[in-house]
């Protein structure tokens, strides 16, 4: 019978639902992956839930956005996360070994297995054939627990791959054409399933470039089949044991079918500041650059550096520019200075950073005022990088490195002869700075300290609801304008109360003090409200806060998964247009909602009360005293009942604390 390989690892995860698009299904996890920024929270969870030793084959937790340590927090952070290792019995990948994805790619990645991780860019292991999902750092440490994950069945699209690339055109492109097609909305609901001839000349690092930024365009997960370009990586690692061939069987039914063929491809970049405004570089040539990076989950591996160093060999740096190189992980450092990648990168003027996130996540590396920077970045959300107003161009290695030589963005075939860059058959494999879980009666204790706070307790839903607006927002708001990061705030993540006071701050920097002590309240938003990290502090500050409805008109996945997790109602609106008529200042009521949600309402009636008449067809209501307008709107509420119980009780951990 003709299956995805979606459908096929799927089935072989299954523990409850049915693989009905639009269904929920749970599926069994096998490994798991935290990093620090999301990982101390997820350990604090885990640890309240009283589990004596991490279930999964596999649980690694990395340490990679959070590095400078400017202070004791972070170091903190870093010595809670290695002794919750040990004492939990998860892999511990120090400060200084690689970005999370990177890493696990290079050795633990294996395919037709699952793996959870608490970063959006997870999928970055679909390269290797893993069906790889981000999530919220709850939803990992259930996973750590023994428990399943749970998710909304989404269908398959099928991208086939045709052609071969020309020279100074790589995977980057390929995904940049992708968010060009569909918009970083364009994967809500789907997993992109690669296929097609051109495979044969795609390896696996350049498969992760794509998969990597399938979280871009709003996708839940994306994966490869795993071939033999599979079992060279894997072989290049000395890890060919851990392969097992995955292909579609037959012919498929993709729910849709994206043709992309390599050949026709020219170099792209994303313009700032999303990463679907996409364009050919050539249309742009001439823009002035002021900083070039190159690095990060999605473009760090061994291969892109060494495009970057071979394009440079004789070549220099223009003065105008910052070229900063952020390699994925040690391995991919100490095999750049075996082959002789290192030297003209420093010579032609290059900055090398130690492996890890940095200016991605803006630590560090913000761009001058009003400077073009290019990055071989995932993001470019608005203010990301650190810099207020900045202009952040997303490319590949290639476009990159021209930007870096020429000092503005110029099409990379101008460089003229493209390096011919084959990686060795075996790698120098570093995987011995991952720090294995000991054995149990070794485990030892947690240290805390004082920036490690305890979880809060969250009370559960009233049963009917009243509040007010505190803020409406617009389309594509990213959980980096919930809640952003960078190195002022990245340090507060283990520290609930520290980190709410920065909650749409970028949106309204008086949000925190505005709301204070008034109870609880909603926010209004567009479509596609949290697009981006998964970072589940953008549920959980403004809940702290008091936020304890969103009504938006979509949600993006992982957030809508968080804020369910931690007791926020996300409703939608049935008519669009209601959005509208809605502002900050009016008070909301959901009457009964406790028990119609428990009921399994698919509808709820929202009366929306305000001070003055805001559209023709509000009433007046001469009994309500100080708010005299009344408005009912429907709204919907599309949730499982097991979500439906999460909400009730006030969140996931007050379930898991009920037993
Ligand atoms: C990101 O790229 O946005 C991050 C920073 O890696 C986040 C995780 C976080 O906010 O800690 C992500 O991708 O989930
Ligand atoms: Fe780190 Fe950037 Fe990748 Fe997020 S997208 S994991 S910040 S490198």
């Amino acid at each position: 019978m003709a299956k995805t390989i979606v459908e096929q690892v799927m089935a072989a995860h299954l523990v409850s639902g049915e693989l009905a698009p639009g269904a929920e299904v749970a599926l069994k996890i096998d490994h798991t992956l935290t990093q620090d920024a999301t990982g101390t929270l997820a350990y604090l969870e885990f640890e309240a839930m009283g589990v004596a030793r991490v279930r999964p084959e596999v649980a690694v937790s990395y340490v990679d956005h959070n590095l400078p340590q400017t202070d004791f927090r972070n170091a903190d952070d870093h010595r809670f996360l290695r002794t919750v290792a040990a004492r939990y019995g998860l892999y511990f990948s120090p400060p200084g070994n690689g970005i999370s994805h990177q890493v696990h790619l290079e050795r633990f990645s294996a395919p037709g297995k699952t793996l959870l991780g608490s970063d959006s860019h997870t999928p970055t292991a679909g390269g290797a054939g893993m069906l790889a999902f981000g999530a919220g750092g709850l939803d990992v440490a259930l996973a750590l627990a023994g428990q399943p994950f749970y998710l909304v069945m989404p269908e398959v699209l099928g991208v086939r791959l045709t052609g071969r690339f020309r020279p100074w055109v790589s995977a980057k492109d390929v995904i940049l054409e992708l968010l060009r097609r569909l918009t970083v909305k364009g994967g809500r609901g789907k997993i992109l399933e690669f296929f097609g001839p051109a495979l044969r000349h795609l390896s696996v690092p350049e498969r992760a470039a794509i998969t990597n930024m399938g979280a871009e365009l709003g996708a839940t997960t994306s994966i490869f089949p795993a071939d033999a370009q599979t079992l060279r990586f894997l072989k290049s690692q000395g890890r060919e044991q851990d392969f097992r061939p995955l292909k579609a069987q037959g012919r498929p039914r993709y729910a849709a079918v994206e043709e992309v063929d390599l050949e026709a491809l020219t170099p792209l970049t994303a313009q700032p500041s999303s990463p679907d405004r996409v364009a050919p570089v050539k249309d742009l040539e001439g823009t002035p650059v002021e900083q070039v990076l190159i690095g990060s989950c999605a473009n760090s591996s061994l291969r892109d550096l060494m495009i970057a160093a071979r394009a440079l060999q004789g070549r220099r740096v223009h003065p105008r520019v910052s070229l900063e190189i952020n390699p994925g992980s040690r391995q991919v450092l100490e095999n750049l200075i075996r082959a002789g990648g290192l030297a003209p990168l420093l010579e032609a003027g290059a900055r090398v950073m130690p492996p890890g996130c940095w200016g991605c996540i803006g630590m560090g590396q913000a761009p001058p005022t009003n400077a073009a920077s290019v990055r071989t970045f995932p993001r470019n959300f608005p203010g990301r990088s650190g810099t207020k107003d900045d202009r952040v161009y997303l490319a590949s290695p290639e476009t990159a490195v021209a930007a870096a030589i020429f000092g503005e963005l110029r099409d990379p075939r101008e460089l003229g002869d493209y390096p011919r860059v084959t990686g060795p058959r075996r790698l120098v494999v570093s995987g011995e700075t991952i720090i294995p879980p000991p054995p149990p009666g070794e485990a030892g204790e947690v240290v805390r300290g004082p920036n490690i706070v305890p979880f809060p307790q969250l009370a559960p839903l009233p049963e009917t609801w009243r509040g007010e607006v505190w803020l409406k927002v617009g389309d594509n708001v990213t959980t980096d304008d919930i809640l952003p990061a960078g190195s002022q705030i990245l340090p507060l993540r283990s520290n609930l109360p520290a980190i709410s006071q920065y909650a749409f701050t970028r949106l309204d920097p008086e949000f925190p003090q505005r709301v204070k002590g008034r109870g609880e309240g909603a926010v209004i938003g567009g479509e596609n409200y949290g697009q981006g990290s998964s970072r589940e502090h953008a549920a959980l500050a403004p809940r702290y806060l008091g936020v304890r409805v969103k009504l938006v008109k979509s949600f993006a996945r992982i957030h809508l998964a968080n804020l369910i997790n931690f007791g926020i109602l996300p409703l939608t609106f049935e008519n669009p247009g209601d959005y509208d008529v809605m502002t900050q200042g009016h008070t909301l009521e959901l009457p009964g909602v406790r028990q119609r949600l428990l009921d399994g309402a698919e509808r709820l009636p929202l009366r929306v009360f305000a001070e003055r008449p805001w559209v023709p067809d509000v009433r007046l209501i001469r009994s309500k005293g100080k708010t005299p307008y009344e408005k009912e709107i429907w709204v919907r509420v599309d949730l499982s009942a097991r979500q439906r119980r999460l909400l009730a009780v006030g969140g996931a951990l007050n379930l898991a604390r009920e037993g």
